[in-house]
């Protein structure tokens, strides 16, 4: 149904191609052309996934692996049934993905609002690319890539951890997991936050972003402020993000050997060598 307010929001134009053509809704959701670009990538790689998992040894959800193509193939194309599948599945995924954040461009263009939403969504593109596609180009080869299944997935990630003997010495993935575990901090404050200050004691008002405030200036002599902790947590979650990228972009491209040896730079450092 479409709600009282949103008749107000369904204004034309803001699109990027294809002008009035696709510019339309479908019960709640906008259209757009990169909505039925969206709709087209997803459809045919999902349709390639169960196709592929057909003719596959197994209908276990947790098992089903999509592989990519063998080394040797480098970056050629490879038989549909020794990577091909993984090669168009990895191309519908990520014209899914980009038309899923041009879509987002053409209704924040819509609603005269900032590129935000997309701007992050891209960063989340960018950390799927570098592994299927930028560090696999680096090195040489799709078979790089991961392979798409629950089980295959750890196992690769698992793999290519111990190829560099340690991947928690790699720094850019200390970074990563750094700013993982700070925004789920920071996001655990601001919840916990925002809920006392809006359920206070019975009979008593909702407290204003003021309280919020002084909380934090009695505990800890200082507040970011409401607009401030969300630039900090949208900061955090998007260098979580692209830590993750660089973190597995270096890993080959970059250094070889294992991660700990890495550090040999600063035992190395004349202060103490
Ligand atoms: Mg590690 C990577 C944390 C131990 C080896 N590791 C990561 C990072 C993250 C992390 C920093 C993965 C997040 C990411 O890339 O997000 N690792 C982490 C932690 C520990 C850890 C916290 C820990 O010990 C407490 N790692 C280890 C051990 C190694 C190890 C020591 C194994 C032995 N780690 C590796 C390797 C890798 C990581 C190898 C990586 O390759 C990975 C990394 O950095 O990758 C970049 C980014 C987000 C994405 C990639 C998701 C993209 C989403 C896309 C765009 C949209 C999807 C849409 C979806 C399909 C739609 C579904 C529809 C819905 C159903 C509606
Ligand atoms: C804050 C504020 C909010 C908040 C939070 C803070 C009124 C409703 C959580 C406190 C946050 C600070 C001091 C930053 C902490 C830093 C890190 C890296 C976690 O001041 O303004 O608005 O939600």
């Amino acid at each position: 149904a479409l709600l009282s307010f949103e008749r107000k929001y369904r204004v034309r134009g803001g699109t990027l191609i294809g002008g009035d053509l696709f510019d339309f809704w479908v019960g709640p959701f906008y259209v757009g052309f990169f909505g039925v670009m969206t709709a087209i990538c997803a459809s045919l790689g999902t349709a390639l996934i169960f196709y592929d998992a057909s003719l596959g040894p197994t209908w276990n959800p947790w098992l089903i692996s999509i592989a990519p193509p063998d080394i040797s193939y480098g970056l050629g194309l490879a038989p549909l049934r020794e990577g091909g599948f993984w090669q168009i599945i990895t191309m519908c995924a990520i014209g899914a993905f980009v038309s899923w954040a041009l879509r987002q461009v053409e209704i924040c263009r819509k609603l005269g609002m900032g590129y935000h939403v997309p701007f992050a969504y891209g960063f989340a593109i960018f950390a799927y690319v570098s592994l299927v596609v930028v560090r696999p180009w680096l090195l040489g080869a799709w078979g790089f890539g991961f392979p798409y299944g629950i089980f295959s997935h750890l196992d690769w990630v698992s793999n290519t951890g111990y190829q560099y003997l340690h991947f928690h010495y790699n720094p850019a993935h200390m970074i990563a997991v750094s700013f993982f575990f700070t925004t789920g901090g920071a996001l655990a404050f601001h919840g916990a936050l925002v809920l006392s200050a809006v359920n206070p004691a019975p009979g008593e008002a909702v407290k204003s972003p003021e309280y919020e405030d002084a909380f934090f200036r009695d505990t800890i002599g200082y507040s970011i402020g409401t607009l401030g902790i969300h630039r900090l947590g949208l900061f955090l979650a998007l260098s979580a993000g692209f830590w993750s990228a660089i973190c597995i972009i270096i890993s080959g491209p970059l250094w070889t050997r294992g991660w700990p040896e890495w550090w040999t730079w600063w035992l190395n450092l004349p202060i103490w060598s």
